[in-house]
């Protein structure tokens, strides 16, 4: 059901990819197959980001990608239920408390093999680089989980910490273990946010630590 229907309607939607783990710590009781999928933002409006902001068009990229992300998860779930089983997603970009999700998106992606938490503290894709966006649902429908290697690409990089404007990024690279508020500080992001960019995204978005990845040149024109 998941290779033959479930992925590619989700592909066939404008997902760019796709994937799938085992998670204990779901917040659905029940469902803990979770179904990872990400779409990868338009090169074009990224490279329009410079040194010092962001820019409303980006703002309106980045909501209309939180609308189709929840509108595939919507429909996922459609069929999902369907067939006979529970599902419910995680909203696309919404905060449940300070600084956090109901789950971790990065973290069902790296679970699903698809890429690595950057030093920018992002999710970066071995196929689309970090400008993606991404959403998870869970299930109680059976999925063909399997263990991946881990392996982050970052190497003696730094641009994402010398170039991100709040300091949030500590330059540390990221593994299971890390302390993530050694790791990033998100408040220093978030207050920067707000401090600066509320006319351009009302304080909600950056990106300069992703427009500026090295990452990007090897996923253009995907
Ligand atoms: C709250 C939030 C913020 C807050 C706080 C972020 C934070 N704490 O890291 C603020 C406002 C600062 C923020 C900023 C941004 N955000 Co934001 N944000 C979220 C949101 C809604 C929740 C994140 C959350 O729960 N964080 C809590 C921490 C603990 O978890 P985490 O960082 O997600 O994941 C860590 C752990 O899960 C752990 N982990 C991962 N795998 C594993 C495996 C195991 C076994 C273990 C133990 C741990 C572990 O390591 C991860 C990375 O450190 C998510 C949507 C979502 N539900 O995921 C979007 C999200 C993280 N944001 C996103 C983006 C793009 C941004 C911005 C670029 C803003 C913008 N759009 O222009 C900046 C980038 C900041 C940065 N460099 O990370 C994207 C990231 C996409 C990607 N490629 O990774 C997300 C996923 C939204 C989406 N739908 O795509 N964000
Ligand atoms: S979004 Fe901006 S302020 Fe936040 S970590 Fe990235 S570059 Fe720094
Ligand atoms: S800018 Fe460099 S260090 Fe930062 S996430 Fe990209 S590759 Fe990794």
């Amino acid at each position: 059901m998941y290779n033959n229907i479930i992925k590619p309607f989700i592909l066939d939607s404008g997902a760019s990819f796709c994937g799938v783990s085992y998670q204990e710590d779901t917040p659905f009781e029940g469902l803990n197959y979770a179904i990872t999928f990400g779409i990868k933002l338009s090169d074009a409006i990224i490279d329009q980001i410079d040194e010092k902001a962001p820019t409303k068009t980006y703002f309106h990229h980045y909501r209309a990608v939180n609308t189709l992300l929840d509108s595939i998860a919507l429909q996922t779930i459609i069929k999902i239920q369907k067939s006979g089983y529970n599902a419910a997603n995680i909203p696309a970009s919404q905060s449940i408390s300070e600084y956090k999700g109901l789950f971790s998106h990065k973290k069902a992606a790296v679970d699903s093999g698809l890429g690595w938490i950057g030093k920018n503290a992002l999710f970066i894709s071995y196929e689309f680089g970090p400008c993606v966006r991404l959403c998870t649902v869970f299930t109680d429908m059976e999925l063909p989980v399997s263990k991946h290697d881990y392996k982050d690409e970052c190497g003696d990089c730094l641009i994402c910490s010398k170039m991100c404007p709040s300091e949030a990024i500590s330059g540390q690279a990221w593994h299971k273990e890390i302390n993530f508020l050694e790791f990033f500080d998100a408040q220093k992001c978030s207050e920067y946010m707000k401090n600066n960019f509320k006319d351009i995204g009302r304080g909600a978005v950056c990106g300069i630590c992703m427009r500026y990845c090295p990452k990007r040149a090897l996923t253009k024109k995907q």
